[in-house]
């Protein structure tokens, strides 16, 4: 559905009152509000980011050997509807009742099966800032599911455990689950997620994902969903010396879909499943090349003998890193603005492209008068469709294409009516390049910031890709 945008003034005067969200950004009328709005990556100047405790891998295999131990003694597996399920769930809701974790068992039912999620809050933090990690702790009934997915679930437990240990005072508020029925199709986390109102949902600021990371013939895969939560993992393995490559076969393929697609921002890790490792990974990586990541996915031999513990240690510290660094990050100063900092490409002639602005911790609906500030690099403007997305998906359009139009850049702001729509969630800039030739890119405004220091103060925390700095508007 597209409403029409109101009149689209080329150029607007700022009233004190409102800022301003460049590239892909938005702008609220509204007073500001008392919330501290902010994201899975936003971290205000001069904040302190507490280093992660070392993941004790033998604890994390201990756990692993808990998880064969339980499929062994019920029938060879821990899946969906099976006893070596619930088995699963009962050790690890042991594990976190002991740890202080407040627990809540989901149930759902699927193929006729009663299902269970495990949820694990750890109390305090912002609850309107609700940073996720999750892992599916079923297997398929041919195996253990050691790898697939004890060694997600083992690493979401010990970092969850190592956050009691260190009694960590997160400011965001942490939340780990297992999920069940993943290997039906995503059946628990959906239903997680489905549950969920639009309130809540709009509080998640992140959910990371571990699905198989501790593979035999490991490769290191980073989602490439979420940049903030992307370039943590990233910088992570940097400063280990560990080259990364993007994640390419995830998408939908398994529990950071169900949030990914009601417009969460998610990230993982992986380690690799069926296919093959290249000769060139396996030069960068060790491992034998020609040969599967796993060769025991989804099969039998899927057993706590089916994993490499250097990987499953390092993916374990990874997430640890990422939960200490995005849930302690102080909130940014109050302000009026989100803003994006990631440029994203246009391709010429082809699909859409969005980039993406997560605004929570708000109250009510966005302004009748929303100001979006648009910074779009161009060569041939008129090939340009431009829509702002509002969190339910609604399109507001922005700009139309015109074939007579042919001067360079789309550097405006446009005003929208936004009153229907509510102020939290993730809001999109959608950009279609409809005519062959001259190609582009969403930029950022830097008019609207001052980049250098706030780009020095992120990078430096090693936080940010895409910044939603409440950028105080400028005078
Ligand atoms: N579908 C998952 C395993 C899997 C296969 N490819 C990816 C990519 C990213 C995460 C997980 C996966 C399963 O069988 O549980
Ligand atoms: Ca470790
Ligand atoms: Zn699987
Ligand atoms: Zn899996």
């Amino acid at each position: 559905m597209t409403h029409p945008s109101s009149d689209l003034p080329r150029n607007i005067s700022r009233p004190l009152a409102a800022a301003l969200v460049a590239a892909a950004g938005l702008l609220t009328a509204s007073p500001v509000s008392s919330a501290t709005p902010e994201r899975a990556g936003s971290v205000a100047a001069g904040a302190e980011i507490l280093a992660a405790p070392d993941i004790p891998i033998g604890n994390v295999k201990a756990h692993l050997a808990q998880l064969q131990s339980i499929a062994t003694a019920n029938g060879g597996n821990r899946a969906h509807g099976r006893t070596g399920y619930k088995a699963s769930i009962d050790y690890v809701k042991g594990k976190l009742d002991a740890a202080g974790f407040t627990t809540t068992l989901q149930q759902f039912t699927s193929s006729g099966s009663t299902g269970y999620n495990l949820i694990a809050d750890w109390p305090g933090g912002d609850p309107n800032q609700v940073l996720m990690a999750g892992a599916h702790l079923d297997s398929v009934s041919s195996g253990a599911g050691i790898n697939d997915n004890g060694s997600g679930s083992a690493a979401v437990l010990e970092t969850a455990l190592a956050v009691s240990r260190a009694q960590l005072q997160p400011t965001k508020h942490l939340r780990f689950a297992w999920w069940g029925a993943e290997e039906l199709g995503l059946v628990g986390s959906k239903y997680y997620v489905n549950s969920l109102s639009a309130t809540d949902r709009a509080r998640v600021s992140g959910y990371i994902n571990l699905d198989m990371v501790g593979s035999p013939n490991p490769g290191y895969f980073v989602y490439d969903d979420d940049p903030a939560i992307e370039k943590v993992f990233k910088d992570w393995y940097t400063g280990i010396g560990v080259p990364t490559e993007i994640e390419t076969e995830g998408d939908g393929r398994s529990d950071h879909a169900s949030f990914k697609n009601v417009g969460i921002p998610v990230g993982g890790l992986f380690t690799g499943a069926s296919r093959t490792k290249t000769a060139a990974q396996a030069a960068k990586w060790g491992g034998t090349s020609g040969q599967a990541f796993d060769r025991c996915y989804h099969s039998s031999c899927d057993t706590n003998t089916n994993i490499n513990d250097v990987a499953l240690d390092h993916n374990s510290d990874a997430l640890a890193h990422a939960i200490w660094t995005l849930g302690t990050a102080e909130p940014l100063p109050p302000g009026e603005s989100y803003e994006s900092a990631a440029d994203v490409a246009i391709p010429d002639n082809a699909a859409a492209v969005t980039s993406a602005l997560a605004v929570s911790g708000r109250t009510g609906n966005a302004p009748a008068a929303l100001r979006v500030g648009v910074d779009i690099k161009h060569t041939w403007r008129g090939d340009l469709v431009v829509d702002l997305l509002a969190p339910d998906g609604t399109a507001y359009r922005l700009k139309n294409s015109s074939s007579s139009d042919s001067e360079d850049n789309v550097i405006t702001t446009y005003t929208v009516d936004a009153s229907s729509e509510t102020a939290n969630g993730t809001w999109r800039l959608r950009v279609q390049d409809v005519a062959s030739q001259d190609t582009g890119y969403i930029d950022r405004r830097d008019d609207l910031a001052d980049p250098a220091a706030r780009e020095a103060l992120l990078d430096g925390l090693g936080v940010v890709a895409v910044e939603i700095g409440l950028v105080p508007p400028r005078h």
